[in-house]
């Protein structure tokens, strides 16, 4: 037996490096380990520590076992759907990357992505990309998200990939990590990485010229090695991201800068919507929380979409 990484998991067939050898060999898994795992759409998740057999002759793996997984992250399918998915497994960071334009990234977007990174104890950070494009109107807008995040409390990085503005220090924070990409479709995700590490070779797309957007280029999530130390997990572009396993009451844990101030609210239970002497609600007049953090704030909570709270044990 061996123990192996999960480089890549697509119909059934997952590429997995071996961790004694460093041979990097394709894996079926074995039939009652997909039994047991069949509520999860896929079984096997990038990022995964798993236990592989290898046939002498053949050479083709078996993935035995998964190890437990120390965090993951995962989303709802689509919208409308229940089902869940699993994004990656065992994960140090996740960058959050974003776009002010082409294509327009929302603080929403950008809030539930946090939200969930928080939830599962992933440290996030924020990737403003295409700061090129940005004059006029779009520089002002730039400055906000920046102020907004900042204040918040989290690491942001403003880049240009295709002018290689800002990527030195990305590259440094990447070092001996595992780092997870994620954003909408056709932020840059798979160009910085190429950018950073040419010999990944990840297949780039275009901005449609309509719409303004990307083209979901990306198709599946992938972890490569960096020549410098650490892994980097690039994903395909996430349309709409929809939260789960997050307790209500809870959600302002998950909001950095709000959980702050709470120590300080009158009441015990203070849910910071509209009680008196709520301190959340002072900071937020005092500048002290970004308006628009605290707006998404109570639009998750307020929502009625039940299925955002579902609890589902995964492991
Ligand atoms: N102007 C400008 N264009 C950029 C920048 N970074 C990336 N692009 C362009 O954005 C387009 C999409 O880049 P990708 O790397 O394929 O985007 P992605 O996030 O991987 O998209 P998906 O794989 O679809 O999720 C390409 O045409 C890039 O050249 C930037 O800093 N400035
Ligand atoms: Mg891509
Ligand atoms: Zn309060």
């Amino acid at each position: 037996m061996y123990s192996g990484l999960v480089l890549r998991s697509t119909g059934g067939q997952n590429l997995v490096k071996i961790l004694e050898t460093g041979e990097i060999i394709s894996c079926a898994v074995r039939g009652k380990l997909r039994l047991k795992e069949s509520r999860n759409t896929n079984p096997v998740v990038v990022g995964d520590r798993v236990t592989v057999s290898i046939d002498n002759v053949t050479r083709q793996g078996t993935i035995e076992e998964i190890k437990g997984r120390r965090n993951y992250i995962i989303r709802r399918s689509t919208n409308l759907s229940k089902e869940s998915h699993i994004l990656a497994s065992n994960i140090d960071q996740v960058f959050v990357m974003a776009t002010v334009a082409e294509p327009q990234t929302s603080l929403m977007f950008i809030d539930r992505m946090l939200v969930t990174a928080k939830a599962y104890s992933i440290p996030a950070k924020i990737i403003l990309n295409k700061v090129d494009l940005c004059q006029g109107d779009l520089e002002g807008k730039m400055a906000e998200y920046l102020y907004v995040y900042e204040t918040a409390g989290y690491e942001c990085f403003v880049t240009s990939v295709t002018k290689r503005i800002g990527l030195e220090v990305i590259r440094n924070a990447l070092k001996d990590k595992v780092s997870m990409f994620a954003g909408h479709s056709g932020v840059g995700k798979s160009l910085l990485l190429n950018t950073i590490e040419p010999s990944l070779n990840l297949k780039v797309g275009e901005i449609s010229k309509s719409h303004k957007q990307g083209k979901h280029t990306t198709t599946f999530a992938s972890m490569h090695e960096l020549s410098f130390g650490g892994y980097v997990i690039d994903t395909p572009g996430i349309r709409a991201f929809g939260l789960i396993d997050i307790d209500r009451d809870e959600l302002y844990h998950f909001f950095p800068e709000i959980f702050k101030f709470s120590s300080e609210c009158k009441y015990y239970n203070c849910k910071h919507i509209q009680e008196p002497g709520c301190r959340v609600i002072q900071a937020v007049e005092d500048e002290e929380i970004p308006y628009s953090r605290y707006q998404n704030y109570v639009t998750i909570f307020l929502d009625k979409d039940d299925s955002k709270y579902r609890t589902d044990d995964y492991q």
